[in-house]
């Protein structure tokens, strides 16, 4: 078994600043899940493009409010603590933060921990 401690990631390379986010990698491909799991941070008053045509991520938020906007229908969801969505269909959405929000997200295949959002907030398939 594995214990993983947040404070133990924070200052390490597990540690990504992202700009208009902060992820803390917790277990990555490496940790062979299957998944990987990260707690990020969305800063107050962000827009973040992101379309993982690649990955399926749900995304629960434990801290602050924001919204998620799908582009294939210009729906706006409105997201606090307590909720969770799920891109099951690698939806292709806007990011806001209202606040810092604070987030469990999973992914699957796994984030290895290379990858860097390209210009059309997508993750590439990083194989290790
Ligand atoms: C919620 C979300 O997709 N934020 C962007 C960063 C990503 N979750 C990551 O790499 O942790």
């Amino acid at each position: 078994m594995k214990v993983v401690k947040l404070e133990d990631i924070i200052g390490t390379e597990q540690e990504i600043d992202g700009g208009n986010w902060v992820s803390r990698r917790l277990l990555l491909a490496k940790d062979g899940m299957g998944y990987s799991v990260h707690d990020t941070i969305i800063k107050a008053g962000t827009e973040t493009h992101i379309w993982y045509q690649n990955h399926l991520e749900a995304v629960y938020c434990i801290e602050g409010e924001g919204e998620v906007v799908t582009l294939k229908d210009n729906k706006v969801h409105k997201i606090k603590a307590g909720t969770l969505y799920s891109l099951d269909e690698h939806d292709e959405h806007l990011l806001r933060g209202k606040t810092d929000m604070r987030m469990v997200c999973v992914f699957n295949p796994p984030i290895t921990g290379k990858e860097v959002h390209d210009e059309n907030g997508v993750y590439p398939i990083v194989k290790e």
